[in-house]
């Protein structure tokens, strides 16, 4: 194997706990790989070469441990983080697996339920300080409908705005120095969940008591479940100051949730987000999101984690080629050309400004006539890809 695409700390690779645990199992079979314990997870991680795991409160505490067991897990957990190196940067909170979520957590019908997700999610931020987190992901895995008989939609929004508000306040409070990144996704497993895409939730930040405290956790399978592309939501969130961590994996349109490994469906989508996450230097965690195929035993989902992290560096190394080939940057630099005519109409307002454009003659046939080129560039993107330039 090329060392050229080996993973390293600079790369920031992640996996959830959940991620390389994931036992294989669906809505219709059975578990097909055997659990394994958090410091099991890490050692893996430690061995494909992953620069951090994250966790939710659950994957390393379960629900019903008593103190004195959590004492032990925690204690092994840093051991092995010690011993390997890893770290922590994002915790998150499961609030969509036990029963008492069943109709949501922040949006839930019921004050007790609301009122215990803020319990479990404060204990869970405490957890994930005590390990190293910086970031802390909310993903709102029940909180939505089936029928919309049962909540009104607004009311909704402001019981999550109440419980955001709540929560930056504590993060203040406990003096912790956490960034929340907001996680979207249209549906699954409710019907319709409230604040369907990495858009909508920019629109909800922008409405919370910290908004500087808040961004996003887009995930590429739940933009493309919506249809979307995924890489124009990661861009507003870019261009917001909002992108503070990304979940990677894949996913075909139009399907159930599949949390493919990174490039496993659309080489070329996941190639134009590499290529914008690396033009635009984004800094936090590549998280992969995903989990091997069913078919797969231990060695399998190694082979799952190293293949995300290498396509990654595989495609990052094809964005260099990009960015250097003559031929296209041939084309680019024609785009330029176009963008930079008319210096005198850039920039702000002005009445002047306003008038020369309102009486400009602009050869509106002319400037219709010329091809783009859009059709070579894409081509020879494409043989970047495929791997031939
Ligand atoms: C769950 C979900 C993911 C979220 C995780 C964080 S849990 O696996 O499918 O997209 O990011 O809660
Ligand atoms: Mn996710
Ligand atoms: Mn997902």
């Amino acid at each position: 194997m090329n060392t050229k695409f080996e993973p390293k700390p600079e790369h920031k690779f992640t996996f959830g706990l959940w991620t390389v645990g994931n036992k294989g199992n669906d809505p219709f079979g059975d578990d097909v790989r055997k659990p394994q314990s958090p410091v099991d997870l890490v050692y893996l991680l430690a061995e494909v070469g992953a620069y951090g795991v994250n966790f939710h409160d659950n994957d390393l505490i379960p629900i019903d441990a008593s103190p004195s067991a959590a004492e032990t897990i925690k204690k092994d957990f840093k051991k092995a983080l010690q011993d390997t190196g890893l770290v922590v940067p994002m915790a998150t909170t499961n609030l969509f697996y036990d029963p008492i979520f069943r109709d949501g957590a922040f949006t839930s019908n019921n004050a007790h339920v609301r009122n215990f997700a803020l319990q479990k999610t404060m204990r869970s931020m405490d957890l994930g300080v005590e390990m190293g987190a910086e970031v802390f992901v909310f993903w709102g895995g029940r909180e939505g409908t089936e029928t919309d008989a049962a909540k009104d939609p607004v009311e909704s929004i402001k019981r999550m705005r109440a419980a955001m508000n709540f929560l930056c306040e504590y993060a203040l409070d406990q003096g912790y120095k956490l960034k929340f990144a907001l996680e979207a996704k249209p549906n699954e497993p409710r019907g319709d969940l409230y604040n369907a895409t990495t858009g909508h939730m920019l629109g909800f930040i922008a409405t919370l008591d910290h908004p500087e405290m808040v961004g996003v956790n887009p995930e590429v399978a739940h933009e493309h479940m919506a249809g979307l592309n995924f890489s124009h939501g990661v861009a507003q969130a870019i261009d917001a100051g909002k992108l503070f961590h990304i979940d990677l994996n894949d996913q075909d349109f139009g399907r159930y949730d599949q949390d493919f490994r990174f490039g496993a469906v659309n080489l070329k989508r996941a190639f134009f987000l590499v290529k914008l996450l690396e033009d635009h230097s984004y800094t936090g965690s590549r998280h992969f999101d995903a989990h091997a195929y069913r078919t797969e035993d231990d060695e399998g989902v190694k082979d799952f984690a190293r293949g995300c992290m290498r396509t990654y560096l595989i495609l990052k190394d094809k964005v260099d080629r990009f960015n250097n080939d003559p031929e296209i940057q041939k084309l680019l630099g024609e785009l330029k050309r176009m963008d930079h005519e008319l210096p005198e109409f850039k920039g702000p307002y002005s009445q002047e400004k306003m008038k020369a454009i309102k009486a400009h003659p602009f050869d509106r046939k002319a400037i219709s006539e010329k091809g783009l080129r859009y059709e070579l560039l894409d081509q020879l993107t494409n043989e970047v890809v495929l791997g031939v330039r």
